[in-house]
């Protein structure tokens, strides 16, 4: 096994892969319109019909797809294939409102896989490997993808699936785990564990693929160190599959976007202009190749910026920056747009974990925002006029970061609830 997957494909050339996406995005476009009459619908409104669109630079003459036509459409609106074509859902986990259900074919499940193994080997894999997946299995993406992904490269799979930390460590000391796969505030937990157990030198893991939400360079800084592994990005979402819509490659300095299967967009959430490469924008994803659940012009609500710069590693797919938080996630605090990354990029410079809680909270007509942060081993106090001293200078960075003043309250160690999936950071009790 090289380092490419498929090497064929994620080396093509840039023209190469236009012309790919212009033949497969033809053809989806007949396919939503013959089988999916709530998109023909709004194809209609537009005033397009398929034989508007002749290859990609057709794309801005469709329609957008959002989260709320999926909820509209609940449960089958989106569903391409017949039922009997259908062999698996997966679906989101639907904190607000409904639960978006996505449905697969084979080979739906095929390619999706394909994706998560690109994803494995990009991160060194190979069928020598033996890959510890601790990402939830069931409805949620995370578990069935890479498990999926690893099968395909040959590597041995521990369906893990999260929770329960001492079966965790337990296998990963005895079958020797070399690639962990989980959510990156799983990772810090357990890389918290291993560490408190002093067994990591017993441990032979060597890379870590981390995703499902949003994690900072300095984390990555945290779970490398702490585990002793390289720790690779992974994106993707369960309307367009699942994991691997986009990976990490060795440099990792952004994610490869899975082109032969996905067309990426930046737009202007606002004004849904597309923007061009390099400008910072919401993600706009088009799914070339799913015949059960195909979307076209899908408005994530991840705000990233897109880079078709030339990779070292040889791959020539366009790569996405981190998601720098989503356009509907974003807090609008006393009308200031806070993205709870920039609040963990202040507390890890200042030295803090990613152990932390923000409150958002409106009393009196006004709002307030609390962030809660753990001390840890190298800054603990129980001084209290060191503790304020500490807050103060939190205070201060984050006023500096956020141009809005923050209440931050230093708690104990491992006083914050941790989690075995994503991370729950932000509590805005201005919506409950
Ligand atoms: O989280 C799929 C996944 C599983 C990705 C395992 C990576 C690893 P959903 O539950 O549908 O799917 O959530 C999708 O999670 O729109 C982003 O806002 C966020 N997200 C996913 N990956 C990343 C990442 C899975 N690497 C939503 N960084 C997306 C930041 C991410 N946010």
């Amino acid at each position: 096994m090289g380092k490419y997957y498929q090497q064929e494909i994620e080396t093509a050339s840039r023209d190469q892969i236009i012309t790919r996406q212009s033949e497969l995005l033809v053809k989806q476009v007949r396919h939503a319109w013959d089988n999916l009459p709530y998109y023909r619908g709004k194809m209609e409104e537009k005033g397009v019909c398929p034989e508007d669109i002749n290859g990609i630079d057709d794309l801005k003459k469709l329609p957008f797809i959002t989260k709320n036509d999926l909820r509209l459409a609940y449960p089958y609106g989106f569903r391409a294939v017949p039922e009997s074509e259908c062999v698996r859902i997966q679906s989101t986990s639907g904190t607000t409102g409904k639960r978006v259900i996505a449905f697969y074919t084979q080979s739906d499940v095929d390619l999706w896989e394909e994706c998560c193994a690109r994803a494995i080997v990009a991160a060194g894999g190979t069928k020598e490997d033996v890959v510890h997946v601790s990402y939830g299995y069931g409805l949620f993406t995370g578990g069935m993808g890479l498990h999926g992904g690893s099968h395909k490269v040959g590597c041995l799979t521990l369906p893990m699936s999260s929770g329960n930390t001492e079966r965790q460590l337990q296998f990963m000391e005895d079958l020797g785990s070399t690639i962990l796969c989980c959510t990156p505030s799983y990772a810090q937990y357990l890389s918290e564990a291993i560490n408190e157990k002093g067994i990591k030198n017993r441990l032979r893991l060597k890379a870590g693929i981390f995703g499902a939400e949003p994690w900072s360079e300095e984390m990555r800084r945290d779970i490398e160190a702490g585990l002793g592994i390289r720790a690779y990005d992974i994106y993707g979402l369960t309307e367009l599959s699942g994991p691997g819509v986009a990976f990490e490659c060795s440099q990792q300095t952004g994610m490869h976007i899975n082109e032969d299967h996905f067309i990426a967009e930046i737009i202007d959430p606002d004004t849904e202009e597309v923007l061009p490469y390099g400008r910072k924008g919401e993600l706009v994803f088009t799914s070339i190749t799913k015949k059960a659940f195909p979307l076209i012009r899908y408005r994530t609500r991840d705000i990233c910026v897109l880079n078709d710069e030339k990779c070292p590693c040889g791959r020539t797919h366009v790569k996405m920056s981190k998601p720098m938080g989503r356009s509907d996630d974003m807090l609008i605090v006393k009308g200031v747009n806070v993205f709870p990354s920039q609040i963990e990029t202040v507390l890890l410079e200042l030295g803090y974990s990613s152990n932390y809680q923000i409150v958002v909270d409106r009393v009196n007509l006004t709002d307030t925002i609390e962030v809660r942060v753990e001390m840890n081993a190298n800054n603990f106090s129980d001084d209290l006029g060191m503790i304020t001293k500490m807050e103060n200078k939190v205070l201060q960075a984050l006023r500096a970061m956020l141009g809005i003043g923050a209440k931050v309250s230093l708690v104990a160690p491992k006083s914050i609830q941790r989690s075995e999936g994503k991370a729950v950071r932000v509590i805005d009790r201005r919506k409950i």
